[in-house]
């Protein structure tokens, strides 16, 4: 049993559009995960993902049938906020979200490809340091890479992550990477569509926090 692919993502349509609900349901899962991670310091970001789908849901529970695709959204929130927007509502909640979702996508494909430390094999410090510079360094200010340091001492063993992947069960090695490798094959489109879209409605912001 896999909790990736008990929560394995849709084939894109050939428009390339992101159904908003089966993505809620689907990142809704996210959350609970880091409580299998065992150190406190994962609630500052449970609560940042949470805060962020919350806030989606919020926008599409009000007119479900005018929201059907996440692109719906963005436009109908560009229309509305006029100079406000992208800085603004389930707009700016998606465009944190998806830096954590291609935090999640380099992580899981960097183990996937079998990158590791050859001299520490049991720990993912260098699978989870890739992901961060790839999707979130740049957006942290000196503060938030402290956190992002104290997470990394934090992290799970390699053998403690993939089991927790494996809801609890002793699996395999290279039966839980086929699980991760099945898992990204919907998962990374949807997540590289969403950047597309952000580039493609000039949506995309680079302070940082
Ligand atoms: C293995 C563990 C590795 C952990 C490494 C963690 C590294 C990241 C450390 C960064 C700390 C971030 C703390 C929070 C920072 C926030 O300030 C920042 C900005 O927040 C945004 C809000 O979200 O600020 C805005 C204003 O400027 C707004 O307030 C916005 O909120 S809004 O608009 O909603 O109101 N936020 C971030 O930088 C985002 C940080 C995301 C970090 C993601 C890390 C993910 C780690 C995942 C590890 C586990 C991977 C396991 C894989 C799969 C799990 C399976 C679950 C099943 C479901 C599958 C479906 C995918």
């Amino acid at each position: 049993m896999s909790v990736l692919l008990d929560n394995q993502f849709r084939e894109l349509p050939p428009d390339k559009s992101v159904d908003t609900k089966i993505f809620l349901d689907n990142v809704s899962h996210i959350p609970a995960f880091f409580d299998c991670l065992g150190s406190k310091v994962f609630s500052i970001i449970k609560s940042d993902i949470n805060g962020n789908i919350t806030k989606i849901r919020a926008v599409y529970l009000k007119d479900p049938a005018k929201y059907v695709t996440l692109q719906d959204i963005l436009e109908a929130e560009r229309e509305a906020h006029q100079a406000e927007w992208p800085k603004v509502g389930a707009t700016l909640a998606l465009m944190w979200l998806k830096r954590g979702l291609h935090f999640i996508q380099i992580l899981l494909q960097s183990l996937a490809d079998g990158e590791r430390d050859e001299n520490n094999p049991n720990l993912i410090r260098v699978n989870i340091t890739k992901a961060y510079e790839q999707a979130l360094k740049r957006y942290h200010g000196w503060i938030v890479q402290k956190i992002f340091n104290a997470a990394l001492l934090a992290a799970p063993y390699r053998s403690n992550f993939l089991k927790a992947l494996s809801k609890g069960e002793e699996v395999k090695e290279e039966e839980c990477l086929a699980n991760v490798r099945q898992f990204l094959v919907n998962y990374t489109p949807t997540v590289d569509a969403i950047y597309q879209m952000y580039t493609n409605l000039n949506a995309e912001l680079d302070y940082t926090v």
